[in-house]
């Protein structure tokens, strides 16, 4: 009958028809929809008895006034992502303008659910997830669309499975949204069960997810903890399966390489049966920065939520951890002669030819929270080490802040270790002035202790602040809410924008001098500015007790029948 009709009257019924459905869609009330206020029965504080937290006292309290601060420049960036970029994947933070970073699926505004709701933001949190609940993953924005797996896993699932649990565990919505985005993350698997570089999305017949010769160990390890929680929350265990195989992959490897125990950064996942072993001739590079760190992380806190079902994450943590501490970390020299820790990087070919090098990352940034966590895990001999271990690497990062002009640490940089003895490390003037220049460029002197900036920008990255908020939660010692202040205060010194707070290109500049790039990634809001708010905030708000920080700073709520102990 259609076909009788001319194309005019086809157009028009074709029209009626959609405006109909569109009008259905906006009326119906999305099923459980609670509305979130300031009187919300669900308390995020809790009276569980400590075991990795310090037993704070009641009136241990929050430090109200710097609280407020931080609230106001997460609020001041929020507004300005909500007024010129709602639903984009970023705002930019100098121009005003959108950008779109991954796939267009309101990166930025998934990625902040959880803070929001941290930070007693109610309506905004209402509306946001009411915005996202409408968002489709069937098909991207812009067309099709690669989807990097390891970020989308990171920011997107685990922005709104934390939003799922913080706010309760009862918005179906946000249940829906997480389980759709598991499946589509599902497609990031080869038939061999490693991940793909990319998945093509929407899919088209004739694609198909190619294993990865050079799989990072970050990609090959780092969905444990969602993908765990989203087969708790929905419980469908095919995700956790999944873990399953790729943590065996891990287990497999791990004494395989050039420093048993530890994993190198790129491995070949295109084996039959799944990651190949490796191959003793070629070149491994061992680091807790780029391309790793996630994967070390996610060892020790894949413990944490799923240990009392699972012991294999403690166990490749017992066997890494003491390679870490004796072969990877060293000991700046530095004028203050202070005990401070860093992870540096070996590049090894096998057949005992292994290559130092004294290199910082601030992504390695994440590793002092990581041993302050694991040494209130396992209350053992090196309890008292570890927590030794995680102070003097939080430490470093502090002193890396502090070094440079702008009171920020640069991306990546260089010092003389000390390779002789980690107690015995006087300052050697003679040896510093051997092992690089004084000068930065023609006019700026090094900071006094570093040999070279490679890298000298911030990208407004969260590990450090991370670290110095895990160790105020483990000790209950006040002097890290003073470093995590005079660290906020450059932070917000040198980045703050018209429209929010924007990477610089060089630490070593300051005021007017300092170049903006017009770029704010989510992760400022998700887990930079929610870890300053927490270090700050009553000490009861989300406590390492009961919740579990994916590397994308989401809370995952912790269960007695699965989380592990010592
Ligand atoms: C974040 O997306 C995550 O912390 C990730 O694990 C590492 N890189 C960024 C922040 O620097």
């Amino acid at each position: 009958m259609l076909a009788a009709l001319s194309r005019g009257r086809r157009f028009r019924y074709a029209f009626r028809i959609l405006l109909v459905i569109v009008v259905i869609y906006i009326l119906l009330p999305s099923p459980k929809a609670p509305h979130y206020s300031a009187h919300d029965p669900h308390s995020l504080l809790s009276t569980r008895a400590p075991q990795i937290q310090y037993a704070f006292d009641a009136s241990a309290g929050g430090d109200l006034y710097r609280l407020q601060e931080v609230k106001k420049e997460f609020l001041h960036a929020y507004n300005g992502y909500r007024t010129h970029a709602w639903l984009h994947d970023e705002v930019k933070p100098v121009s005003g303008g959108s950008h779109k970073q991954y796939c267009g699926w309101a990166a930025t505004l998934i990625d902040t659910l959880d803070t929001l709701y941290i930070m007693g933001l109610y309506d905004e949190f209402d509306e946001a997830v009411h915005a996202v609940s409408r968002l489709s993953f069937a098909y991207a924005p812009s067309g099709f669309c690669g989807v990097n797996p390891f970020e989308t896993t990171i920011r997107h699932l685990g922005g709104l499975l934390s939003a799922y649990d913080i706010s309760g565990s009862r918005d179906e919505r946000l249940k829906r949204k997480a389980v759709e985005m598991g499946n589509l993350l599902f497609h990031a698997f080869a038939p061999n069960g490693v991940q793909c570089r990319s998945i093509i999305w929407p899919r088209f017949p004739g694609w198909s997810c190619e294993p990865n010769a050079m799989l990072s160990l970050a990609r090959l390890g780092s969905q444990s903890l969602e993908f765990l929680r989203l087969s708790m929350v929905s419980g469908d265990q095919k995700w956790a399966s999944k873990i399953e195989f790729l943590s065996k992959a891990m287990e497999r490897l791990q004494d395989s390489s050039h420093i048993p125990g530890m994993w190198p950064k790129f491995f070949d996942g295109t084996c039959s049966e799944g990651v190949c072993d490796l191959d003793p001739q070629n070149w491994q590079w061992f680091t807790m920065g780029s391309g790793t760190d996630s994967a070390y992380e996610y060892i020790v806190k894949s413990h944490l939520l799923y240990g009392a079902k699972d012991d294999i994450y403690i166990k490749m943590w017992q066997k890494a951890s003491p390679q870490i501490k004796n072969k990877l970390l060293f000991q700046p020299m530095n004028p203050q002669n202070n005990g401070m820790l860093f992870p540096g990087v070996i590049a090894s070919r096998g057949g005992g030819s292994a290559a130092f090098h004294p290199e910082m990352e601030h992504l390695s940034c994440f590793l002092g929270g990581v041993f302050a966590i694991s040494s209130r895990l396992l209350p053992n001999d090196s309890s008292d080490e570890d927590l030794a271990v995680a102070t003097n690497l939080t430490h470093g990062c502090v002193w890396g802040y502090a070094s440079t002009p702008s009171g920020i640490m640069p991306d990546t940089f260089r010092s003389l270790p000390c390779l002789n003895s980690l107690r015995n490390c006087s300052w050697d003037e003679a040896a510093y002035n051997k092992a690089g220049g004084h000068h930065y460029d023609l006019i700026t002197p090094l900071p006094v202790g570093m040999t070279e900036i490679k890298r000298p920008e911030y990208m407004l990255r969260p590990e450090a602040i991370e670290s110095v908020f895990i160790m105020y939660r483990v000790t209950g010692d006040p002097v890290w809410r003073e470093m995590g202040w005079d660290m906020f205060l450059a932070i917000r010194n040198a980045t703050r924008t018209k429209y929010g707070h924007s990477s610089v290109a060089d630490v070593m500049r300051k005021g007017e001098e300092t170049e903006l790039t017009d770029k704010m990634e989510s992760f400022w809001l998700s887990e930079t500015l929610k870890y300053f708010y927490l270090l700050f905030a009553d000490p009861r708000l989300v406590r390492l007790d009961d919740w579990v920080f994916t590397t994308e700073a989401h809370p995952l709520r912790l269960t007695d029948e699965t989380r592990g102990g010592g």
